[in-house]
């Protein structure tokens, strides 16, 4: 597809720069990392979801649950752009922080909104 041409999604999904995005944020509708990734896969069944920033206090696709210490999108995917808090990633006071929200590593079991992404139609 044409980078020129709006991306086409299905109802509900925003089009931004050849992808469509899923946007989940709700104070109502907080969850962890493994509850959003099993949401974003269910919402459908294309090839090549992942998640990307929009805001912060947003669960991303990047985790680092298999190699301490080596990010990577949940749709392996090769990382190739972080934008870092000043600290970030610090595995807070020792815990084991291995999902990102934007930007900061965080305990995948903590409650915050998130956004998927799949390929346009
Ligand atoms: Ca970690
Ligand atoms: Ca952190």
């Amino acid at each position: 597809m044409s980078p020129l041409l709006p991306a086409i999604c299905p109802p509900g999904w925003q089009s931004f720069k050849g992808s469509c995005y899923w946007i989940v944020s709700n104070i109502n509708m907080l969850t962890t990392w493994h509850e959003a990734a099993t949401t974003c896969s269910g919402m459908s069944s294309m090839k090549e979801q992942s998640w990307v920033e929009t805001t912060s206090n947003v669960w991303t696709g990047l985790n680092d649950l298999a190699i301490p210490g080596l990010f990577m999108w949940s749709d392996e995917h090769i990382v190739t752009f972080t934008y870092w808090a000043p600290g970030e990633p610090n595995n807070h006071n020792g815990f084991s922080e291995d999902c990102v929200e934007i930007w900061n590593d965080k305990s995948c079991t903590q409650l915050n909104n998130y956004v998927c992404k799949m390929k346009s139609l």
